[in-house]
């Protein structure tokens, strides 16, 4: 069978639903393909975040799940003592995606291996050290030891923002952020390389300003180092407060839509009067209600914001224009389909173009082309939605890509 565009694929999940369509049938690919999803709502990552006392670990772990420290659910922070267990702080949205805040490290008798087996390291996907000022010998012990076991680490320098606010005042007039940032990371650098780290990487962080210096990059790095359903929950995980993780959350998202148009297409599909055409409409508002949520244009995610932002709800609330601001349910996913499937049957350079196997869905794959074209469509009126509302929160903070 000549299937267009096969070679765009590569990962192996997809590879298994292509031989389904090329040598079974669309059930059996429809198989996969729930199988598929059925793993990504299972996928599991544990990210440990551990370094010495103080350094803003626990500051970080709610940062980066999007929660101000005195959130419900959020770390503890600012405390004088440290933890001695390792706590799990699951993001809200997505339990199964968990920061794990390790007790500090570097006390006396310090030793990175017992220290490891003590926190149970088998259980964390990869390990972010946080520091101030210089990593230490402590922060390079367990680095190595962390690589011994076959794991990823990321060293985070952390309280940026005071750094360069201290060196502001010192330098009057003759200061730069950016010449002060590279003297940082050089000094960093260097004292990794002292300790005889080779090739040493740090990110320059501020877990007051999440959406400046390296912070965007940092968690880019640690979603592009993670296997593929990992990297997808982790992502859709990240809170939506820059430009950038939304678009790779649309890009994401808009990857997964011919699997949930098929699938709509061809498990029990439900004929609809009117449009000619066969689907399971609950698969799409399954589908909807999840990038909405990626989107965080809920109520929980758009107080949060307000509330970090100092500004009332409403004026976030207002600036959506998506009719699914009101509700996701069926009756508004078909009116979206219907205004969809008035739109002729091919997709051009659509990889799923000419596979035979779309005749076998009732009125020769209408429902499959329709669906896509519904769910692209509410995909881009969604993330239209959160760039307004990112670009109402922090007008002058935020830039656009
Ligand atoms: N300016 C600034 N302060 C920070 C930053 N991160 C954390 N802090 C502050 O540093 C103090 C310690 O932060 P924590 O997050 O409690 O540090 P920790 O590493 O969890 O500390 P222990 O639990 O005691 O090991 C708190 O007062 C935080 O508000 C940052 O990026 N910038
Ligand atoms: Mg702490």
């Amino acid at each position: 069978m000549k299937v267009e565009n096969w070679e765009v694929i590569t990962d192996s999940e997809v590879q298994s639903i292509k031989q389904a369509l090329e040598y079974s049938s669309l059930d059996r690919a429809a198989v996969k393909i729930q199988e598929y999803f059925d793993q990504l709502d299972k996928t599991k990552l544990n990210i440990a975040v551990t370094g010495a006392s103080g350094k803003g670990k626990s500051t970080f772990i709610n940062t980066i799940r999007g929660l101000g420290d005195e959130e419900e659910g959020s770390a503890p922070t600012g405390v004088v003592e440290t933890t001695m267990e390792p706590t799990e702080y699951p993001y809200p949205k997505y339990p199964n995606v968990k920061l794990w805040d390790l007790p500090g490290i570097g006390t006396e008798n310090f030793r990175a291996d017992k220290y490891l087996e003590q926190v149970g390291f088998q259980r964390y996907d990869f390990f972010i050290i946080i520091s101030t000022e210089r990593f230490t010998s402590y922060d390079v012990q367990l680095a190595r030891e962390i690589q011994k076991m076959g794991k990823h680490f990321y060293f985070a320098r952390s309280k940026i923002d005071e750094s360069l606010r201290a060196e502001e005042r010192k330098k009057k007039g003759n200061y730069s952020e950016t010449a002060t940032l590279d003297l940082i990371r050089k000094d960093c650098v260097t004292g990794l390389q002292n300790l005889k780290v080779e090739s040493p990487r740090v990110f320059l962080i501020s877990n007051f300003d999440p959406e400046k210096y390296d912070f965007p990059l940092l968690q880019e790095e640690m979603e592009k180092d993670l296997p593929q359903e990992k990297r997808h929950a982790f992502l859709l995980a990240l809170p939506g407060i820059s430009h950038s993780v939304n678009q790779r959350k649309k890009e994401a998202l808009q990857a997964e839509i011919w699997k949930v148009a098929l699938l709509s297409a061809s498990v029990a599909a439900v004929p609809l009067p009117g449009l000619g055409i066969a689907v399971d409409v609950a698969i799409l508002v399954k589908e909807l209600t999840k990038y909405y949520r990626a989107f965080s244009l809920d109520e929980v995610s758009l107080n949060r914001l307000a509330d970090q932002v100092n500004m009332p709800v409403e004026d976030l609330k207002k600036v959506r224009k998506s009719v699914f601001n009101k509700e996701i349910t069926a009756d508004v996913a078909l009116k979206m389909l219907t205004k969809a499937a008035g739109g002729g049957l091919m997709v051009a350079g659509h990889f799923l173009s000419g596979i035979p196997v779309l005749g076998s869905i009732p009125a020769g794959g209408a429902a499959y082309w329709s669906t896509s074209r519904m769910l692209r469509s509410c995909l881009d009126e969604l993330a239209e939605d959160a760039r307004l509302v990112l670009v109402t929160a922090f007008p002058a903070k935020v830039t656009e890509v």
